[in-house]
């Protein structure tokens, strides 16, 4: 299935920004961007239901790609809760998910439960593929992890993989075996972090390392960065990234494409600001000389 998600229209737009809501045909959250080999950007975000039935039935994942910002290209659905061995009688909780590429193959990483109280039994399972976007295969669930939602992998330069998650509080994070699928050595509690809610999401500019993660604050979460000169930390909290939007969750990641980077979030710009119906929008970040960024400029909360 490919739909091309936006017309003639939009092509006359000049910022990305004004394809805000990436997606208009069905609710989206929790976006992680990825730049693949491809040069195409790819986002991996979870599924709100229509009519919002809430957190519970978000039940599967697509991905959308585009290759200009303005047109977007949504795959399909990649993977849904029937797919899963673990937990199936239940369907839904499939939460913030993300993906990662390794020596030719795309690892997709996402929470589901196991048993009844999802709380006390998330799992992060993992599906491979060969392709970005389709084929997608449960291979099983990362053995050793505190039930948390919200995984996050990050590769660094030399190659080694960092898996992160949390939901709540604090994030663990530690070293991914080669097979992508185990840890290596201990998960920990990562420090620093202030007021942190769950959502991490690590990239490196510069030498930097960024943490990305939503606040506790009441009436809507607002997305907090934190700073550090290693992976796992610890970290120094910079404050906020993003206002809140016009729902209560906020969740996100960073990426950069064709020399600019984007902040990817979800508001309630298609809905209304319906909870369970969010919509998947980006807009620019812009660093300062010292490595901090600057507020972002909300174009559709
Ligand atoms: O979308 C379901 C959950 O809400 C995510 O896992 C959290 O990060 C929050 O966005």
């Amino acid at each position: 299935l490919v739909l091309l998600l936006a017309g003639v229209g939009s092509l006359m737009a000049d910022p990305p920004r004004r394809s805000n809501p990436i997606v208009s045909h069905m609710f989206t959250a929790d976006p992680s961007a990825h730049v693949w080999k491809d040069g195409r950007l790819y986002v991996y975000p979870s599924t709100d239901t229509s009519p919002p039935a809430g957190y519970a039935t978000m039940d599967g994942y697509h991905v959308f790609s585009t290759d200009d910002l303005i047109t977007w290209v949504d795959h399909g659905e990649i993977l849904h809760s029937d797919d899963v061995p673990w937990g199936r009688e239940r369907g839904g909780y499939m939460w913030a998910p993300d993906c990662a590429y390794k020596d030719g193959t795309y690892y997709f990483y996402f929470p589901h439960p196991s048993g009844n109280d999802h709380r006390k039994t998330w799992k992060i399972g993992v599906a491979t593929s060969q392709d970005p976007a389709s084929g997608f295969e449960v291979q099983g669930y990362i053995e050793g992890l505190t039930p948390q939602i919200d995984p996050c992998v990050f590769i660094d330069d030399d190659g080694q993989a960092y898996l992160y998650h949390g939901g709540p509080a604090p994030v663990y994070a530690g070293k991914l075996k080669d097979n992508m699928m185990e840890i290596e050595g201990a998960m920990l509690a990562q420090e620093g972090l202030h007021d942190l809610r769950e959502g991490p999401y690590v990239f490196k500019r510069n030498a930097i390392y960024y943490l990305i993660y939503p606040d506790n604050s009441s009436g809507g979460h607002r997305m907090n960065y934190a700073m550090s000169e290693h992976p796992l930390g610890p970290w120094e909290s910079k404050g906020v990234l993003l206002d809140k939007t016009s729902v209560l969750t906020t969740h996100g990641s960073c990426v950069e494409y064709k020399g600019q980077w984007y902040l990817f979030y979800h508001s309630g710009a298609l809905s209304g600001g319906i909870e369970h119906n969010r919509s998947i929008c980006f807009d620019p970040i812009y660093f300062n000389e010292d490595g901090t960024i600057r507020k972002v400029e909300q174009s559709r909360g």
